[in-house]
């Protein structure tokens, strides 16, 4: 049987890197981000925009100097920047009801009800991560920049979703390679916020019994990434690259989108379902060893059959990956467990 150790494996076992365990070690991550998020590329479309790149400044320093527990700092878009939200609001909204897959059409009016999701208005990310926690539990906070895989994939394990705050260059609204608000607002919010009904499956996860979820949805396999990520991180990125960004599920027999990276791009989302690009069966152990590009449309996309079916194929492939401890979210505490495999 499991048992709880006291504290600080590594202590006992330096070959363990630190990981956090409590909600507020969150805060660690902002010293170490990849990139500072006002350092652009040179063929980043703001690289010339002298006024884009203080702005994006401004946000990598909200988010640089964000403290766990404190409201998110509120932001005054610019005209500008709100109309780049409104082409993409508009575009988005008429390939919804063909494109999006039934779980995202059916929160989204709940997010226009809720926190000022409008054409007319980029919502704000307190109020956003507010109506999360009253959905699901999960929480936004403010990212500068680029986190590895592992700490974005950690954070997770608390139900804590690191959000960009600002938004892509007017100049290619269709498609930006970078996370932007509209890819965390309109890409993954919504399912974020989805509490399956009652009565649905997956209320308690089986396999090695420490997760519980209240809700359905895709975030559930998110929460479980989370965790496990906590040990093997490579392989995992890579099936969430291909579930919670690029996915496809059929749904009636039709294909649709449910991948984050989908719903956020106007351009990706109607490719993505043409037969332009190769589409194959999601099979973690296959998908979790496929390349991709990072900077354009995706030459293959894996097909879920159902949200389920994905999350059961996951939890199979991940009670595969190999760990010296098992890890347990408890939500009393918001602190991850530890537990002794013996
Ligand atoms: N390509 C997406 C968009 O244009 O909205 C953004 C991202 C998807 C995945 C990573 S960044
Ligand atoms: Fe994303």
């Amino acid at each position: 049987s499991m048992k709880i150790l006291s504290r600080h494996i590594e202590a006992e076992d330096e070959s363990v890197p630190w990981f956090p365990r409590k909600i507020c070690e969150l805060d660690r991550f902002a010293n170490q981000i990849l990139s500072y998020g006002s350092e652009l590329d040179a063929d980043h479309p703001g690289f010339k925009d002298k006024t884009y790149r203080v702005r994006r400044k401004e946000f990598a320093d909200i988010a640089y100097n964000y403290k766990y527990g404190q409201p998110v700092p509120k932001v005054t878009y610019t005209d500008e920047e709100v109309k780049t939200w409104s082409t993409i609001f508009g575009e988005l909204t008429k390939l919804y009801p063909t494109h999006a897959c039934r779980e995202f059409n059916h929160i989204f009016p709940l997010l226009m009800d809720n926190c000022g999701f409008r054409q007319d208005n980029i919502p704000q990310m307190q109020d956003v991560s507010d109506f999360l926690k009253d959905c699901t539990g999960f929480t936004l906070r403010p990212v500068a920049g680029l986190l590895s895989s592992r700490d974005f994939l950690a954070g997770l394990a608390f139900r804590v979703f690191h959000s960009t705050q600002y938004i892509r260059h007017h100049s290619k609204p269709m498609y930006t390679p970078e996370p932007d608000i509209c890819h965390e607002f309109l890409g993954h919010v919504p399912l974020l916020a989805d509490p399956s009904p009652p009565g649905s499956s997956s209320g308690v996860a089986g396999g090695r019994g420490y997760l519980y979820h209240c809700g359905g949805g895709i975030y559930f396999t998110v929460e479980e990434i989370g965790l496990a990520s906590l040990g093997y991180i490579q392989r995992l990125a890579t099936c969430y690259w291909f579930t919670i960004e690029f996915g496809l599920c059929r749904q009636n027999g039709v294909l649709k989108a449910y991948g984050a990276g989908l719903l956020s791009s106007f351009g990706e989302l109607q490719y993505s379902l043409t037969d332009e690009p190769e589409k194959r069966c999601f099979d973690p152990a296959k998908t979790s060893v496929q390349e991709y590009p990072i900077t354009s449309y995706q030459p293959v996309y894996y097909i879920a059959d159902s949200f389920d079916d994905a999350k059961e194929k996951l939890r199979a492939f991940a009670s595969t990956i190999p760990r010296k401890f098992a890890v347990r979210y408890n939500p009393y505490t918001q602190s991850v467990e530890v537990l002794d495999n013996k």
